[in-house]
């Protein structure tokens, strides 16, 4: 059945934008799409998802043996998935189109958990505008856990079968201090189906790695609800010793958004790897508005978001020039003056010397053949410090 998820008075809309894919310029932030597909949240948010089981991100910090730290940091990143994959699907009824970051935005929040020096702290950085990237530090002290990564993303569109294809371009790398070991995590590609319906979805595709400096590869494949087979959000995993490759230790599969099973290569035992559906999630602590500074995005973003909640066209498309306004007089000042834009908490390609983050993926990369990123954004400690943004 055609857009039978679509408002009746928003179907006209929807054709129109199903039809200006067809002529995709790659930018699916420029599209204009109807109100009811909008979400009234930006980018620099989606960086929560990867430590809002806060369990399974420390976990990994109090697992003495290297190879089962492994294994927990793979349960760790597939615990992440649903969250950032299906959330919008599951809380909203489909996927919806995010805000689209202005340049330095910035989404600032924490996790207090169940004491206070043990908290997680996130900060969230636009640091591109042209393409869209998004950087992001994500720490908890008391277990010694940091989380690193950026990403943006690039778009193309069959219009055969009316499916948005994006690939991520960035990484994550974790540390865990009292081991000093770090993770290299590519980020899977991805595709958006159930466009014709009107209720889009995503769906996960090909493989991601994760290695660590211990000396462990997880290799992750992914696949969907095919036309004859398959179940929707499936994936297989084999982690291996990067000595011997081609003998796993355990192998995973089952389906990322529900249950998954692991099994012990060598015992030849399986047990329940994880419940996607009993996680406890807890919600991000994020500032009152009224206390939150320019740039950071629920401040910014605060009157478009009412009007993306009202289903407002005309007053949505209003509140978003005016940012977009806002911003191409700030960087028309910029030009006049020379003077370039400086982030507020992150750095582009730091000297490995003096970067620990830098060194290790320049390490880990060539291990899992992952095409080194020609910019590559990292925390700064320094800057952080200086900067008026805390949670
Ligand atoms: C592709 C996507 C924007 C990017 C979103 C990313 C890749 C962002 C980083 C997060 O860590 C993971 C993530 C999850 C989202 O699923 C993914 C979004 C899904 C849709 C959105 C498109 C730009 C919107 C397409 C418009 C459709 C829904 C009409």
């Amino acid at each position: 059945e055609q857009a039978q998820s679509v408002p009746a008075s928003q179907l006209g809309m929807w054709t129109s934008f199903l039809k200006s894919l067809a002529s995709y310029n790659g930018d699916l932030s420029s599209m204009t799409a109807p109100p009811f597909i909008l979400s009234s949240v930006s980018l620099t948010e989606y960086s929560q998802f990867w430590t809002e089981i806060s369990d399974l991100f420390t976990g990994p910090a109090s697992e003495p043996d290297p190879e089962k730290r492994m294994v927990a940091v793979v349960k760790w990143f597939i615990g992440t998935l649903r969250g950032q994959y299906c959330s919008r699907s599951e809380n909203l009824g489909s996927e919806k189109k995010p805000l689209n970051p202005f340049l330095g935005e910035l989404f600032i929040g924490q996790w207090s958990n169940e004491s206070e020096d043990n908290k997680t702290v996130l900060v969230s950085e636009q640091v591109s505008h042209h393409p869209p990237v998004t950087a992001y530090n994500i720490w908890n002290d008391k277990h010694g856990v940091q989380l690193q990564g950026f990403n943006g993303i690039k778009s193309s569109i069959s219009a055969t079968s009316l499916t948005i294809t994006v690939k991520q371009v960035g990484h994550a790398m974790l540390h865990i201090k009292k081991f000093d070991e770090y993770y290299l995590i590519t980020l899977p590609a991805l595709h958006i189906e159930g466009l014709f319906g009107g209720a889009p979805f995503v769906e996960l595709e090909k493989k991601t790695h994760i290695v660590s400096s211990s000396g462990y590869v997880a290799e992750l494949d992914y696949s969907g609800r095919g036309y004859f087979s398959g179940k929707k959000n499936s994936f297989k995993a084999k982690i291996a010793s990067l000595k011997n490759r081609s003998a796993p230790l355990y192998s995973i599969k089952g389906r990322w958004s529900k249950v998954s099973h692991i099994k012990d290569e060598k015992t030849g035992t399986e047990e329940l790897f994880w419940d996607a559906e009993k996680a406890t999630r807890a919600p991000l602590e994020v500032k009152p508005i009224e206390q939150q500074l320019e740039k950071e995005s629920r401040k910014a973003w605060q009157k478009v978001a009412e009007a993306v909640k009202l289903g407002d066209y005309s007053l949505i498309q209003v509140e978003k020039s005016k940012i977009e306004n806002e911003q191409r007089e700030l960087r028309k000042i910029e030009q006049e003056n020379g003077i370039t834009w400086k982030h507020e908490c992150f750095v582009e390609n730091p000297d490995p010397s003096v970067d620990p983050f830098e060194k290790a993926y320049l390490k880990l990369a060539p291990q899992i053949d992952h095409t080194l990123e020609h910019i590559r954004f990292r925390f700064s400690e320094e800057m952080y410090a200086k900067s008026a943004y805390r949670p």
